[in-house]
């Protein structure tokens, strides 16, 4: 399946319906010289393009807005614009995006705009609270809206064991507690003002559940076990948790009857592609359901050059997501 956007390299695509239009949120992946290591500094991301399409068909035309937010408009960042994600409400639009601070730190800050397209106008502070990566904005049907966020690695949500917000330098990198019945990590969650500019709530751990016992995912279970790319959607009255399994490539999902969860494992979404990192958003529109996705193929394989794709997905009659149309 070919890229949808081909003009430059995209990565972590959050996509949303806004007037009528599929807009979508990447990462903008450029050319480095910065060798790949498991921190990730290869992705050395420094500014956001928002694109748009009227039609999923694969031969419509996707329009480059161009460039809507860079490094130098953030006060606070020093470097890495990683995956972003978008909101709308009360008449106003919200770019989040993760980013090092000065002190190298990954904060979440947002920018505020009247078009879907931007420009954005980014606040001079990251939010409150905040910390790690990958922001999935998630508005309910009562209009509450939800952060979910974190990653492993050089995404730094191993860093935060003694609490939120205590930043232990000792875990920087790629590493994340393990040990036999050691529980995995799990994202987080807060819920957002209603000027959706700061964190209303306390910042709160998701757990996802193991079908087989009921019991939070173990750390070794790298198969099915949270590491970044965290996502949400509703479907039929439930609440899909979506994510990437980061070193086994997958990206998977899990079910649950509350935004907070807890959600229980229900299986992959995708299956490894070319390049390592994995990351997704799901959304409807005109009635059917679609999966926003990167791989490397367009680079022929260059981990940090990645471009976006998207492809139709479907649900059997339990509500399973399945990628083949069900007889
Ligand atoms: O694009 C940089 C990082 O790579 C993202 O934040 C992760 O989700 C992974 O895709």
């Amino acid at each position: 399946m070919p890229p949808l956007i081909t003009n430059i390299y995209t990565a972590d695509p959050s996509a949303h319906v806004f007037e009528g239009k599929v807009y979508i949120y990447p990462s903008h992946d450029r050319e480095t010289d910065i060798q790949f290591n498991d921190n990730g500094d290869q992705y050395d991301m420094a500014d956001y393009h928002v694109f748009s399409t009227d039609s999923l068909d694969p031969a419509a035309p996707v329009t480059d807005h161009g460039v809507v937010l860079k490094t130098e408009d953030v006060p606070w960042v020093s470097k890495q614009l990683w995956a972003p994600d978008a909101a709308y409400k009360d008449g106003k639009y919200y770019l989040y995006f993760p980013a090092r601070d000065k002190q190298g730190i990954f904060r979440i800050g947002v920018a505020v705009g009247d078009r879907p397209e931007g420009p954005f106008q980014a606040d001079p502070e990251p939010i409150r609270g905040s910390y790690s990566i990958d922001p999935a904005t998630f508005v309910d049907d009562d209009g509450q809206a939800y952060m979910y966020f974190g990653g492993l690695w050089g995404g730094q949500l191993q860093c935060y064991q003694r609490g939120n917000d205590v930043f232990d330098a000792e875990w920087q990198g790629p590493k994340e507690p393990s040990g036999q019945g050691v529980r995995a990590l799990g994202p987080r969650v807060a819920k957002l003002t209603d000027d959706m500019r700061q964190f209303a709530t306390e910042v709160q751990e998701i757990q996802i559940l193991a079908p087989e016992t009921g019991e939070p995912i173990l750390a070794d279970d790298h198969d099915r076990r949270f590491f970044e790319a965290a996502w949400m959607h509703k479907y039929n009255g439930k609440y899909y948790f979506s994510y990437s399994t980061g070193d086994t490539h997958y990206l998977a999902y899990a079910v649950g009857d509350s935004p907070y969860g807890p959600f229980t494992y229900g299986g992959r979404i995708l299956e490894p592609v070319l390049g390592w990192t994995t990351h997704h958003s799901i959304v409807e529109f005109k009635g059917r359901w679609w999966l926003f996705h990167h791989d490397c193929e367009l680079s022929n394989g260059i981990d940090h050059l990645r471009s976006v794709k998207v492809k139709e997905i479907f649900y059997d009659k339990d509500g399973k997501i399945v990628t083949e149309k069900p007889e």
